[in-house]
């Protein structure tokens, strides 16, 4: 049996993206409406640049999937890209700051950006979202909720309420353009996007993703390829232009003692029948995750997104050809996409958190991963 895995495929300005997800059980009723929901909303977020307006993505289901239920093969979803002009695109020499323009250059050995940045390019994204999204149909049938938001955007921070569950939080995000859940710091988000593209520059952020509802043990301390928190730091930090993930308190971890980091245990029988199983914290600065295992408490991870490297006024760099000092290339590009990369991470994790649920309650059919759930939350119950 496959383990739950995807990769993806395509270029920027290819014909489209692809995304091969393996290792779904059979048995899935797919939410077809979730995953364009999902893609939609990547496109949006203030902050976009023209592209936005020209593709419409929706996902097309090429495999794995019969009568709107998984058969345990291979799921093939593909995207179209309706700005498909890769051969015709000039060539780049003048590499961005911050782009992956000059790495890839020299590791392909070439004068040209574009032949890196058609995949460097963060259009790959829709295809990491429609995988992740892929997975929330599994992950409903089990209740576990997945929330992605922006927390802040340049020196613009949100104040975000913990709520018992994420509909509040998700109501209040999809209220407003910047995605964020903080109705006061929402519209100074986009001002501060507004008066960056005045000045023809970018700006970053951070975005936020919190899971409910999963069960304790997901990944594992055994085996250092298995702990979920490493699995969570990579995929949310290989998202395109990605400078950090933090889970819980991250960083805030080394200021202060152990008294005042760690999440002290208490238990209430009455909560034997919650995820967490009746076992309850003070705090949540694990963020949900202790020795690479979910502990029950909601999974809090954090990612940095730097500003788009692609400024209207350039920057300072060298024309590869000629080896001059010139400004880099403009290229139609965003202001900003920090809240389309909340929608990113939010799907990414998913992913993470169905691939870690299946490796501990898998099976070749739902039914066979639901009876495993059962049976493991009945022995835990009885601990
Ligand atoms: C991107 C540049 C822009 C973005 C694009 C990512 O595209 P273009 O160069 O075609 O104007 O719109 O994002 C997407 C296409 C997408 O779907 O998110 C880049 O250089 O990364």
């Amino acid at each position: 049996m496959a383990h739950l895995t995807y990769r993806t495929a395509g270029e920027s300005h290819g014909r489209g993206l692809i995304v091969l997800v393996e290792g779904m059980p059979a048995g899935v009723t797919v939410d077809e409406d979730l995953i364009n929901v999902e893609l939609s909303r990547r496109q949006g977020g203030y902050g976009r640049g023209g592209r936005m307006k020209i593709e419409k993505d929706r996902v097309e289901f090429f495999s794995g999937v019969r009568k709107g239920v998984t058969i345990g093969s291979p799921i093939a979803l593909h995207l179209v890209n309706k700005d498909h002009r890769i051969d015709s695109a000039p060539a780049v020499h003048r590499p961005r700051p911050g782009h992956a323009d000059l790495a890839g250059s020299l590791k392909w050995l070439t004068t040209d950006c574009r032949a890196t940045l058609e995949r460097a390019s963060a259009r790959e994204t829709a295809a990491r979202v429609a995988g992740g999204a892929l997975t929330r149909s599994l992950l409903n049938e089990f209740g576990i909720d997945v929330a992605g938001y922006v927390v802040s955007i340049l020196d613009v921070v949100a104040d975000v309420p913990q709520e018992e569950d994420l509909s509040a939080l998700r109501a209040a995000r999809d209220a407003n353009e910047a995605y964020c859940p903080d109705p006061a710091a929402a519209p100074r988000m986009i001002e501060a996007i507004r008066d960056a593209k005045k000045a023809k520059d970018t700006v970053g952020g951070v975005v936020e993703v919190q899971v409910r509802g999963h069960p304790p043990g997901l990944g594992s301390c055994a085996r250092w390829q298995d702990k979920l928190d490493g699995r969570i730091m990579q995929a949310v930090g290989s998202i395109q232009a990605f400078k950090g993930v933090e889970i819980g308190l991250g960083f805030g971890v080394s200021g202060r003692r152990g008294s005042a980091v760690h999440d002290e245990i208490d238990f209430d029988p009455s909560l034997r029948d919650t995820p967490a199983l009746g076992f309850t914290r003070r705090t949540n600065n694990a963020g949900g995750l202790e020795g690479g295992m979910t502990n029950g408490q909601p999974i809090i991870v954090r990612g940095a997104m730097k500003p788009i490297s692609t400024l209207l006024q350039g920057l300072d760099s060298v024309n590869l050809e000629t080896k001059q000092s010139e400004r880099s290339d403009y290229e139609r590009s965003d202001v900003s996409a920090v809240p389309a990369a909340s929608v990113v991470a939010e799907n990414v994790v998913a992913f993470e958190i169905a691939r870690a649920f299946l490796e501990k309650f898998g099976g070749d059919t739902l039914g066979e991963v639901r009876a495993a759930y059962d049976h493991f939350l009945a022995e835990a119950r009885n601990l």
